[in-house]
């Protein structure tokens, strides 16, 4: 669907405030907001994407805002009081919002984060909340619940799993999600060596597919933002003769050169994974995922069909999984992404979820 100059909407959306857009520290959450601005731009809407000092994000402009980077939620445990360095880049991109509100339609708020959440009453701009993982802190849960219950459908979440680890779940609504297939090459031909791809950090059991590659003695390729060397350390100590490689944070051009020419993808979440975006790339370059049977993975893997779903935590179901890769048919892997995941179907559900809040805002006021 695209829109004519009438009913073009002015988007404000403000990125993540744990790192700059483009360097990795965001995670998922940087490739959500690109494509769903990139998607916006072409169906004729205006974006502006506020986001802190050094983001970058191909054809679309920044308001870069210098500050202090945020703590990533992640790292802190259920009881943790909301922390505000001085001089927060967080604070800094909503008073710019603030100040500039007037000039948008819709303000679309992409951090995991209590501030943007509590300030939505301040707001006379509607703001929708794209809510990136589950369930991590008591201030983080109860303000979103706050957010979800006073402004109906403004919440914003990836699957229902990722919904189920709050207790609001029925006031969230679902957007999957969805990337630019064309950048992913279809690879019908696999080398011998597996893939990890991921930032490099405790919940994401990087050591499980290190331990598979070990035990399977195929080659594994590992990709991603090293967020805790300590934690990379370990893994090279503790699985010293493991066939690994670590290639490093690519863009997305050159990931998926890499990951096209991979027999699976091995995705070994400990945390409920709110979707799985590196699930969608590997699909779309014709790798079939073998995951953890947990969070957004299951949503998202057809168990024999597109890859394996396997019990949670167990290296040996991993290991079976792999043993079983012959039967999954690569094509079957691109096609579930093109039919579910493209852009295009991201940037439907994404479009009529603004349109229902500025209605339900029109009919609130
Ligand atoms: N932590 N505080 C905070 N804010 C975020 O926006 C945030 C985060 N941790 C991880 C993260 N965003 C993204 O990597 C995920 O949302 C995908």
């Amino acid at each position: 669907m695209t829109t004519d100059q009438s009913n073009s909407l002015k988007l404000l959306f403000l990125s993540t405030p744990v790192g700059a857009i483009g360097s990795g520290v965001g995670g998922g959450v940087e490739l959500t907001l690109t494509n769903i601005a990139q998607e916006m731009l072409r169906r004729g809407h205006i974006v502006t994407i506020v986001a802190p000092s050094g983001s970058v994000v191909k054809n679309i402009s920044v308001i870069e805002i210098a500050g202090e980077l945020q703590t990533p939620a992640q790292t802190q445990t259920r009881d943790e009081p909301i922390i505000l360095p001085k001089n927060s880049v967080l604070a800094n991109m909503w008073d710019y919002a603030r100040q500039v509100q007037s000039d948008y339609d819709l303000i679309v708020n992409f951090s995991y984060d209590w501030l943007p959440l509590y300030l939505t009453p301040f707001f006379s701009c509607p703001i929708a909340h794209l809510i990136s993982m589950g369930s991590l802190t008591d201030a983080m849960d109860s303000i979103i619940e706050q957010v979800a219950t006073n402004f109906l459908g403004t919440v914003g979440v990836h699957t229902l799993s990722q919904a189920q680890t709050f207790t609001f779940a029925d006031k969230c609504r679902c957007l999957a999600n969805g990337m630019d297939l064309s950048i992913y090459q279809f690879c019908s031909q696999p080398s011998d060596f597996l893939a990890w791809v991921g930032r490099i950090a405790p919940e994401k059991a990087l050591e499980d597919a290190v331990a598979a590659a070990q035990i399977t003695g195929i080659p594994l390729k590992i990709f991603g933002f090293k967020q805790n060397e300590q934690y990379w350390q370990e893994i090279c100590q503790k699985y010293a003769d493991a066939p690994i490689e670590y290639l490093g944070f690519l863009p997305t051009e050159e990931l998926q050169k890499e990951l096209g020419k991979c027999r699976a993808l091995l995705v070994t979440p400990r945390w409920v994974e709110a979707f799985g975006n590196v699930a969608i790339e590997a699909l779309a370059c014709g790798v079939p995922v073998i995951a953890y049977r947990r969070g957004g993975l299951t949503e998202i893997v057809k168990d024999g069909e597109t890859g394996f779903l396997v019990e949670p935590d167990s290296v040996d179901g991993l290991v079976s999984a792999i043993r079983q890769l012959d039967n999954i048919d690569r094509l079957a892997c691109r096609q579930q992404a093109e039919t579910e995941y493209s852009q295009q179907a991201m940037g439907d559900r994404t479009e009529q979820w603004f349109r229902d809040i500025l209605r339900g805002i029109r009919q609130y006021i």
